[in-house]
């Protein structure tokens, strides 16, 4: 399945704002500035679709995309902001918790992180969590372009360890880049694997 079309639907501030068509969807969350809305930019192929930004903290609202006509992407606010204040902060949080807790038509929670940090417990927390709660998730590691090879390759065997610490299988892990396109199909073809199932 390419992702051959792909338009921006609506922001919302809470879930019981979000689309009610029951049309399958899944979701990209993670630390602010990791890479979410460049994400879903160098997936559907269309440069600005979701807005990027230096300053972390630029998307703060829950973003629909509608692809290929049927199902969604979605692109949540980073957690984690230092700079917002703590009222901001807790606003967001509920905002998350609540999507990821009461979304019946996601069907998949991408959780990502900066492929050149080493596990943050913030994120292994954040994993736990979603796990615990029976949320289908994938880990998916961003920037790659910034690690050879050789360091990526013992980054994601130290990420698997410390999930193994929890888990008993780790939750499936792509290595990505938005500037090279790195690992594009691969996510492609994952997505399609429950996207198609259950359209
Ligand atoms: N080199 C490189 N830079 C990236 C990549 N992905 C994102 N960036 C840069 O990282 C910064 C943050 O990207 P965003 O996509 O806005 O991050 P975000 O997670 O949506 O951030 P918030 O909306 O603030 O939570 C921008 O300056 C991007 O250009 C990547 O794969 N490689
Ligand atoms: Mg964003």
């Amino acid at each position: 399945m390419a992702i051959r079309k792909a338009e921006f639907v609506c922001s919302s501030e809470r879930l019981d704002q979000c689309p009610r068509d029951g049309r399958a969807e899944i979701a990209f969350i993670g630390r602010s500035n990791v890479g979410k809305s460049s994400l879903i930019n160098m997936l559907t192929r269309v440069n600005g679709l979701a807005k990027v930004s230096g300053m972390p903290g630029k998307t703060r609202l829950i973003n629909h995309f509608l692809v290929n006509d049927t199902w969604y992407l979605v692109d949540l606010p980073g957690y984690g902001y230092a700079q917002a204040s703590h009222k901001l902060r807790a606003g967001f949080e509920q905002m998350i918790r609540s999507y990821i807790l009461g979304r019946d038509s996601l069907y998949c929670l991408f959780v990502l992180v900066d492929a050149r940090h080493e596990a943050l417990k913030q994120d292994l927390e954040f994993i736990q969590w979603v796990g615990e709660n029976s949320v289908p998730l994938a880990i998916v590691f961003t920037k790659c372009d910034k690690l050879t090879a050789r360091s990526l390759a013992t980054q994601r065997t130290l990420y698997e360890q410390q999930l193994l610490e929890f888990w008993e299988d780790s939750p499936p892990l792509f290595m990505t880049s938005s500037t090279s396109g790195l690992g594009r199909e691969e996510l492609e073809a994952y997505i399609e694997s429950f996207i198609t199932i259950n359209q």
